[in-house]
């Protein structure tokens, strides 16, 4: 088994973005692995000045991981401000994390050119989280293709503690999965947070279902065969149907006679029907607040052990120790 790290923020409500690009692959992982795997509220800081709003969605990503699958007695999942350690690590990493390597991040230009406040924890981002996944030993961090740069900041800042103060830190893949790496929004876009065009994994009722109408799709008229190959529907179509449902949708775009409605309703009742068990066991997990600030009281627990002796080394390494 290989020890794996992965993280989510709490700056908004999980998206089949996040699902497919990173928590299912994730999941998929917890057997036969060591899987640490935590809600990045630090992170979320960056961008959620509002103290209640941050309190809340943390907890919402804790019960939608958990009704997702996650299974706290073999994966370590906690939040991210329960193991402060962290934040030391950050600081030594940063020591040695030229201002350039920041400078060229995607995420971070992209953020400023849309008019983000550029504070200095969305510029220092990639070392928190460089330090997230080095604290832990990571060894496989399964991501999205937007957190691939990111994961190359993170092998390169080990790769210089390492030659500065020896074989101390484990060097980090990154685990992108080629199908899933960017799972598009309503407009065809990367589907996340911050371009307004997501959708849910636990959306509700009609605002759900008009989100579905409003996915951008070519204007082939209704008796026209269409491409499935470019439909953004389609491609969130495969995500969740059988081989066969899939091949069935396809012919009938090939076939023409069907208009794009049809093809949106039936991506809407797969999405209600592929997340429903995980619908039923979130509306559980909400009954039980006490439960699931357990799990992840005694996820913090067994992180910060793993976290205290890494950092131990690094402090000696450095020479604070
Ligand atoms: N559209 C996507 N396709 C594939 N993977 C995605 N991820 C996010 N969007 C997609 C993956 O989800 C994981 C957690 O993401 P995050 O918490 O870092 O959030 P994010 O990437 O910041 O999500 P957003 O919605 O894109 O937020 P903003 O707009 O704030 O940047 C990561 O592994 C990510 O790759």
């Amino acid at each position: 088994g290989k020890r794996i790290l992965s993280g989510v923020q709490s700056s908004g409500t999980l998206h089949i973005g996040n699902y497919f690009g990173m928590m299912r692959p994730s999941l998929s992982l917890q057997e036969g692995n060591d899987c640490y795997y935590f809600i990045a509220n630090y992170h979320a800081l960056t961008q959620l000045p509002d103290p209640a709003l941050l309190r809340q969605r943390t907890f919402d990503v804790a019960v939608d991981f958990l009704a997702c699958g996650l299974n706290p007695d073999t994966t370590v999942f906690f939040r991210q401000s329960d193991v402060t350690e962290v934040q030391e690590l950050t600081w030594i990493l940063s020591c040695l994390t030229p201002v350039g390597l920041l400078e060229r991040c995607h995420s971070y230009k992209d953020k400023l050119a849309r008019g983000m406040e550029a504070n200095h924890g969305l510029f220092a981002y990639p070392v928190l989280m460089a330090a997230d996944i080095l604290l832990y030993n990571s060894q496989l961090v399964p991501v999205g293709k937007d957190q691939k740069q990111h994961l190359e900041v993170t092998r390169d800042i080990a790769i210089r503690f390492n030659n500065r103060y020896g074989d101390i830190l484990t060097v980090p893949e990154a685990m992108i999965q080629e199908d899933v790496a960017v799972i598009p929004g309503l407009d065809g876009q990367k589907m996340s947070k911050s371009y307004d065009n997501t959708i849910e994994i636990f959306g509700e009722g009609k605002p759900i279902r008009q989100k579905f109408m409003k996915i951008i799709t070519d204007s082939t008229p209704m008796e026209e065969p269409k491409n499935p190959d470019t439909c953004n529907v389609f491609a969130l179509y495969k995500l969740m149907a059988t081989p066969e449902e899939q091949a069935e949708l396809r012919q009938r775009y090939l076939a023409g006679n069907m208009g794009y409605g049809h093809a949106k309703q039936a991506l809407f009742d797969k999405y209600s029907e592929f997340f429903a068990p995980m619908r039923e066991r979130r509306k559980q997990l909400l009954e039980k607040p006490q439960l699931v600030e357990d799990v992840l009281q005694d996820g913090a627990a067994r992180a910060r052990k793993v976290a205290q002796q890494t950092l131990q080394r690094v402090r000696q390494a450095v020479g604070l120790a």
